[in-house]
């Protein structure tokens, strides 16, 4: 029987199939071969008449997420606050990196706008937007906005990212009030422990899966194999750029005569973008330092 992983606690995995929900164990031979599977994939089960099971084998997978693993993941919905905490775009930058490397549709949403706006947002989320990204403007509390992202997240497997406290749970419980997820004080007082998983739950609501990462924070592009020299892929902006670079293989951190640089100067490119795009690149360049060289003083 083929199902769908949706949670996976103690080693024991729920796989939703067309006869209802079955609790699984992986095959044994999964761990030898290295591999494990994840909510989100798609596995052939060998069912038994109570409802319990063994994992036979894992479909192909369209994409996977680490920390928090999940695979197939057909939108990443990133929240910022626009206040209560502030956003920070880096981290929103990261998470574009690796929704594109894993072929995932972005969508970044800005909650909490029922709180005194600051233009320093408006324009946050109007530049992402010129970048041709979803942005919602959403207040959870409120109910505010939130009918198109509903709309745009029908039907899809859907992971739910951002910092604590930007009101994640509050929105997936706004969103589909079936869930009831833990919010705020609440969550803060239950603590880590009980978010030390590394996995995630997906719970099927309107015909959706929609994923919680409590406990996680930010995304991290570790594990995902980006090399410094395909970043600027990654930024759109750099694109028509690049052409007036000198140096075919310009890094665009500190070469003469770079068009990208250029371009930040003259603020057809957001310096914040900028900014996260040398720090990103140092980053990967730290990774690719052979292992020699890094410890050899
Ligand atoms: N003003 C305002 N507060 C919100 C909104 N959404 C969530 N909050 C508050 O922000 C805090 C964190 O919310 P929570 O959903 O737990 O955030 P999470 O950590 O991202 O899951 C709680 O105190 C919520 O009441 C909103 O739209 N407006
Ligand atoms: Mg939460
Ligand atoms: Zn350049």
């Amino acid at each position: 029987m083929i199902g769908k992983i949706i949670k996976l606690l103690s080693g024991v995995y729920t796989v939703e199939t067309p006869e209802g929900a079955y609790q699984c164990r992986a095959k044994g031979s999964f761990r030898k071969q290295g591999i494990s599977p994840v909510p989100g994939d798609e596995v052939e089960i060998l069912a038994l008449p109570d409802h319990t099971g063994r994992i036979e084998k894992i479909l192909p997978r369209r994409n996977y997420m680490i920390r928090p693993n999940v695979a197939n993941v057909d939108i990443l919905c990133y929240v910022s606050a626009i206040a209560q905490p502030t956003p920070f775009p880096f981290t929103i930058d990261k998470m574009l990196i690796i929704a594109k490397n894993q072929g995932i549709t972005p969508i970044l949403v800005f909650n909490k706008i029922d709180l005194p706006d600051d233009e320093k947002i408006s324009d946050l989320a109007d530049m992402y937007r010129r970048l041709r990204y979803s942005v919602y403007c959403v207040s959870a509390s409120k109910g505010e906005g939130l009918d198109e992202l509903c709309v745009a997240l029908k039907d899809k497997t859907v992971v739910f990212a951002g910092n604590t406290g930007v009101g994640k749970s509050s929105l997936l419980n706004t969103l589909y009030p079936s869930l009831k997820l833990e919010t705020g004080e609440v969550s803060q007082k239950l603590g880590r422990g009980r978010h030390t998983t590394r996995h995630i739950e997906l719970y099927p609501v309107n015909g959706a899966l929609i994923g919680d990462t409590p406990g996680f924070g930010a995304l991290e592009l570790e594990g995902y194999e980006i090399k410094s020299t395909e970043l600027p892929d990654y930024f759109p902006e750099f694109e028509s750029c690049i052409e007036e670079c000198t140096f075919l293989d310009c890094s665009h951190i500190s070469e003469r005569d770079c068009g990208v640089r250029k371009a930040v100067s003259e603020g057809r490119i957001s310096a914040g973008r900028y900014e996260s795009y040398c720090q990103i690149y140092q980053y990967l360049k730290e990774g690719e330092t052979p292992w020699s060289k890094k410890t050899s003083n």
